[in-house]
């Protein structure tokens, strides 16, 4: 397999010891597991305004509607600006104000990461690749503005993100260097671009439990990763509280990535806005273990993200909860 990458602590417990068996302490991620979501459970969705933050951020720290190029621009916009759920920047605010600093002083960071993650999208959906239809409730950027212009927006917005953090005045120098190191290394031969490229070429025979856990890390783990040790880092953390942060970032982002592959197969387009059954054929948790198994394991890992946190009601453990909450409802 080329350039596979195993993911620190991802298999802490070996994920083939998975079971939906019951028994088990009752924890609030074990009612997931039992009934789907957890609306029982009422938890407030506190992340809101935060959203709303990142909302606002990120119209001023994209070029304004009315520069130029028109239409680049307006393709920029337009999906940066679109209903996602803005999981990397909330999760890199709520790891500053979790590891010491405050929420507000990972934003621009969080910005950053979005950035990236919407120019991932924007790629991952071209023909060439994943050849997709919908994208956050509309057609995707190459279907709407050409394969030209979503190309040349993805590699528009990767660069903002890299000046983003350049210019971050809410960051003193020594820890933009810092971040800027974790970004190269979170997109390039061992991020992003590597996990996208193993999900292209690896053939599917090949891919086992422990293959699919390391390909979803370089895909979906190393962007959670670098907004739980990037807040961190921007909040003084320590090298234990940093891998603290990755440790609870490798099981949210499995625990995701997971709930993605379901979500492909159980949902429809009009409930996620992108398209469903794009998995068909394709070996994933999903295939390998059914819904039911899938299910115990999103669950069992996301207790595994929160018992790494210590207290299950911070701020941080209630935002992870209440994704898959929404999640559960298809926001
Ligand atoms: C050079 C940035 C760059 C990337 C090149 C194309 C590529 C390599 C990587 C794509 C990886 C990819 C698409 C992974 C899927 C991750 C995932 C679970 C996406 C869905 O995330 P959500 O649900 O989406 O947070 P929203 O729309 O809510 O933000």
């Amino acid at each position: 397999m080329e350039g596979a990458v195993v993911p620190p602590f991802a298999l802490n417990r070996g994920i083939g010891s998975f079971s939906a068996g019951c028994g088990e302490a009752m924890t609030i991620a074990s009612v997931l597991r039992e009934s789907e979501s957890v609306f029982g459970i009422g938890l407030a969705d506190a992340s809101a305004p935060w959203r709303l933050r990142v909302d606002l951020r990120l119209k001023k720290l994209l070029p304004p509607a009315d520069s130029g190029p028109k239409s680049l621009i307006g393709a920029v916009r337009d999906i940066c600006l679109g209903p996602g759920k803005r999981v990397r920047p909330v999760l890199a605010m709520l790891s500053s104000a979790h590891f010491g600093g405050c929420e507000l002083a990972a934003l621009d960071f969080g910005c950053a990461l979005e950035l990236i993650h919407t120019a991932s999208l924007v790629l991952d959906d071209l023909p060439c690749m994943d050849d997709a239809v919908m994208r956050r409730g509309k057609l995707t950027l190459h279907r709407r503005f050409g394969e030209d212009t979503a190309v040349l927006a993805a590699v528009a917005l990767l660069n903002q993100a890299y000046g983003v953090i350049a210019g971050d005045a809410a960051v003193d120098a020594e820890t933009r260097l810092g971040l800027l190191v974790l970004l190269s290394e979170t997109v390039g031969f061992r991020g992003l671009v590597s996990g996208q490229f193993r999900d292209l070429r690896d053939p599917e025979a090949l891919r086992d439990e422990l293959t699919l856990a390391s390909l979803n890390y370089q895909k979906t783990g190393v962007l959670f990763a670098a907004a739980m040790v990037g807040g961190a880092m921007i909040a003084g953390a320590d090298q234990t509280a940093q891998i603290r942060a990755r440790l609870f970032a490798n099981r949210l982002g499995l625990a995701f990535q997971m709930w993605d592959d379901l979500q492909d197969c159980v949902s429809t387009s009009d409930a996620i806005g992108k398209d469903v059954h794009k998995d068909d054929g394709r070996v994933t948790f999903v295939t390998l273990w059914g819904e039911k198994r899938t299910r115990a394991a999103i669950a069992e890992t996301i207790d595994e993200a929160l018992a790494s946190v210590g207290d299950p009601s911070c701020p941080l453990a209630l935002y992870a909860l209440n994704l898959f909450h929404r999640a559960g409802r298809g926001g």
